[in-house]
């Protein structure tokens, strides 16, 4: 599900772009609201469109004018990932929180010139509806559409699995689709060896909790990483200086990926046991 409205201030641009290109949809004059996607037997079809078309229509970024459906048939048997580890930094403010962020991605190996990046793509007024590909040494951007980003779609969670996995979170008091979202977008995000590691900030106003994950330490929660009322956020996927791009992008756009498997989840962990963590 994609949810959009029209950007006022470009009203005559939109108006040319769609004449020119003849586009019924999004255009690059569009504000982006909300998305979502997943993987669904074909039984719960109807009651998701439902719960995701509710979600569009309530969502706090406002009233989309838009809202497109996209169902799509698997082709093949979907890769199956246990999911990150959980954890939560016990960030109060933001900057703590940003300190906590530039200390866990620079252990992951991520230059501090990257992170620079990172932030500076996620403080642009212009949210992008994908993520930013941003080299982890070089910070340079890499992906090809800059307006729109990288959407990781075709990912998903068995049955057995959201229910173990929405009990570990009903434990923490984070049972939420927000977070559960999140970990199944992540896990499959951190599955793929070109990728080191992800930051994101919701661009929900009133969301502030963001996460960094990575194969190394998990999935972790960095409660206060923005301003309340905010519109911005976004993710940046930190990538080798060497990936192929194509082969990334066809990776986390178009090939399946399910969650089977769910990691532990810990409540609030100090910053030295999340270094001290280093799964893999
Ligand atoms: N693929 C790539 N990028 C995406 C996708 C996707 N499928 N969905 C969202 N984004 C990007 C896009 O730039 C959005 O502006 C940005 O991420 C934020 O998306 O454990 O709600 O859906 O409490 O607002 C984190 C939960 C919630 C932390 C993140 O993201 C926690 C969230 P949102
Ligand atoms: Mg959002």
């Amino acid at each position: 599900m994609r949810a959009s409205k029209k950007n006022r201030a470009h009203s005559t641009k939109r108006k040319k772009y769609i004449q020119q290109h003849s586009a019924s949809g999004l255009t690059p004059y569009d504000i982006h609201v909300s998305g979502a996607e997943g993987l669904y037997k074909e039984s719960d079809i109807s009651r998701i469109i439902n719960e995701y078309i509710a979600r569009a229509i309530n969502h706090p970024r406002g009233k989309p004018d838009t809202i497109a459906i996209t169902l799509e048939k698997l082709r093949r048997k979907p890769l199956t990932i246990s999911s990150l580890p959980v954890k939560t930094i016990n960030s109060r403010s933001r900057v703590t929180a940003e300190r906590f962020v530039q200390k866990i991605l620079v252990s992951a190996g991520i230059s501090e010139h990257a992170i620079e990046k990172a932030f500076s793509i996620m403080q642009s007024p212009q949210t992008l509806r994908g993520a930013a590909l941003v080299t982890k040494v070089s910070g340079s951007r890499i992906d090809p559409d800059k307006q729109r980003g990288v959407r990781v779609s075709r990912l998903g969670i068995t049955e057995k699995a959201a229910g173990i996995l929405s009990r570990n979170l009903a434990g923490q008091k984070i049972n939420i689709t927000t977070v559960k979202e999140a970990i199944i977008l992540a896990s499959k995000v951190a599955s793929s060896q070109h990728i080191m590691a992800e930051l994101c900030i919701s661009d929900d106003p009133d969301y502030t909790t963001g996460y960094v994950s990575s194969r190394k330490y998990g999935y972790v929660r960095i409660p206060h990483i923005k301003r309340k009322r905010s519109k911005k956020g976004g993710r940046v996927f930190f990538v080798r200086e060497n990936t192929d791009v194509e082969e990334l992008i066809e990776f986390l756009e178009t090939s399946s990926v399910i969650i089977i498997k769910i990691a532990d989840c810990s409540g609030v962990v100090p910053l030295h046991e999340i270094l001290d963590s280093n799964n893999k």
